[in-house]
């Protein structure tokens, strides 16, 4: 079997670090999509690298932890979560990542209390695994602050004590 030689030189991690999107949005659901159109809009008006994914924390557990883990390696410094209902996505992502989660408490035809239940879920993390919360359906606010959080200053953030 013949091995592939590298050509290239590796990254160094300067360069990896600011290669991926600054901001990453996240859904846990198509479902979801069309609510966070506003954080997309926002971001793109202020010039804000992003991306964003359907990922969801019950159904695709896995993949959320391998995004989760990753994230900060690629350059992302802020990910922003909506998901409706169980709205497990912003505490899962704030898991496996030190950086900073904002969630998004979604409202749908299959909320409780017209998204109340997707505000709780997401407000009442345990002690050492913070998210931040904006309003049900607060996607626009969701990238406003992510915007000030990127500018308050680079670097990646300091490891948890
Ligand atoms: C949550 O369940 C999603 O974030 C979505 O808001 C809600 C319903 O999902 P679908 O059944 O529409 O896929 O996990």
């Amino acid at each position: 079997m013949q091995h592939e030689t590298q050509t290239e030189p590796l990254l160094a991690w300067e360069e990896f670090g600011s290669a991926g999107p600054l901001v990453g949005v996240l859904v846990g659901s198509e479902s979801d999509r069309e609510a966070m159109d506003a954080a997309l809009h926002e971001l793109d008006d202020r010039g804000i690298s992003h991306e964003f994914l359907v990922l969801s924390a019950h159904r695709d557990p896995r993949a959320v932890a391998e995004y989760a883990s990753t994230a900060a390696l690629r350059g992302v410094r802020v990910i922003i979560c909506g998901a409706g209902m169980a709205a497990a996505l912003p505490g899962v992502v704030a898991s496996y990542s030190e950086l900073p989660v904002i969630g998004v408490p979604l409202r749908s035809s299959k909320s409780v209390a017209d998204g109340l239940d997707a505000l709780l879920s997401i407000v009442q993390m345990p002690p050492g695994v913070p998210v931040a919360c904006v309003s049900i359906d607060g996607a626009r606010n969701a990238a406003i602050l992510a915007a000030r959080i990127l500018g308050q200053g680079g670097g990646p953030p300091p490891p948890d004590v």
